[in-house]
């Protein structure tokens, strides 16, 4: 891949794809194909074939299919499942019919077995049951590894899988019930400091364990992998610090500077009791992160400012 080959990005308005473009535009990767608002609906198959067909991308990053966390998963497992299907199925095929010559594929570390053995490698895929609260999704996801591996094996198409660990960063979900952790509580603990809230309620007991990795380390990392990496096998992308939920949300509260206090509401669950890979692999390649976890959240935290709070703060202000 070089600067002037045509790259698309599935997904391009995701957490992930919006930190892919940012990467790759600022590594002088600047013909991209498909940017939003071009894109096509990846659910609908004659929308992907027209695109794929008039577009002809060289590389194919799929970050695309709707994402949640463990709330939006219990709430939505056949739409998550649905859709991520759909839209693997109509990239990988449309990409093998019109040669792409190396497609990216982004998986979920939760596809690994609620107890796989920590940190989680590869070999591990399949070897148990998924964690319950988020098994459609990751089924879903689990299917476009195995498919990129059934189009490496039927067509030799340079089709690869990475699996990314928990990520966090600009351009994240933030909405309040459906985002994943450090959003959901960036927001939620924000809101309280605004409203003089005595006490945020964290999800869960605070004991499970994340992994995390700044979305703009991922797309670093996925830009690295698709220019020296190629094999069946999946490939983990971690290396971020391994927190407890609990820890992150006192990290939170320092970065939003709330001065009230947290309790854990055990009604609601817990997910993986620990979710951390090995990606060793990736390190051997010689790739590691480089933002530290507190730089990548007060950075997330500003973004969140200026874009999400500020908007609602003026809409809020014109329906009065
Ligand atoms: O990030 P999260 O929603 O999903 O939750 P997973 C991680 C942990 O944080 C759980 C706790 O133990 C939650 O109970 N938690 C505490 C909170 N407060 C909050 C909060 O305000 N919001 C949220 N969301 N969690 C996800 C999968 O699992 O992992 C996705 O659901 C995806 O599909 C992602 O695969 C990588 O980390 O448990």
């Amino acid at each position: 891949m070089n600067e002037t080959s045509r790259i698309y990005i599935a997904g391009g308005d995701t957490l992930i794809g919006t930190a892919l473009r940012e990467r790759l535009r600022a590594g002088g990767y600047t013909n991209l194909v498909g940017e939003p608002p071009d894109e096509p609906d990846l659910t609908c198959p004659w929308q992907v074939e027209d695109f794929f067909s008039a577009e002809r991308p060289e590389y194919v990053f799929v970050a695309a299919g709707p994402t949640g966390g463990i709330h939006a998963n219990q709430s939505y497992p056949a739409q998550l499942m649905r859709d991520n299907l759909l839209t693997t199925v109509h990239v990988i095929h449309n990409a093998y019919r019109y040669d792409v010559a190396k497609l990216l594929y982004l998986a979920s570390s939760c596809s690994y077995p609620r107890l796989a053995p920590q940190p989680m490698r590869v070999e591990s895929l399949m070897t148990g049951p998924l964690e319950p609260t988020n098994e459609a999704y990751a089924m879903a996801k689990l299917a476009g590894v195995v498919l990129c591996q059934a189009y490496r094996r039927q067509y030799e198409a340079s089709f690869i899988t990475a699996i990314p660990t928990n990520t966090f960063g600009p351009h994240d979900d933030f909405r309040a019930e459906d985002s994943h952790v450090i959003p959901g509580l960036l927001r939620r603990i924000h809101e309280a400091r605004c409203r003089g809230q005595a006490e945020v309620r964290i999800w869960g007991s605070g004991r499970p364990r994340r992994e995390f990795l700044y979305s703009r380390d991922l797309a670093d990392a996925c830009l690295y992998v698709m220019r020296n990496y190629d094999a069946d096998e999946p490939i983990n992308l971690g290396g971020g610090p391994e927190l407890s939920i609990a820890e992150v949300a006192n990290a939170i509260v320092n970065v939003v500077g709330y001065r009230g206090r947290l309790s854990f509401d055990t009604s609601r669950p817990d997910g993986m009791p620990l979710k951390c890979l090995d990606s060793q692999p990736l390190m051997k390649l010689g790739w590691s992160p480089s933002t530290d976890f507190h730089t990548a959240l007060a950075e997330t935290y500003d973004w969140f400012l200026r874009h999400i709070a500020s908007q609602e703060n003026r809409n809020a202000r014109k329906a009065v």
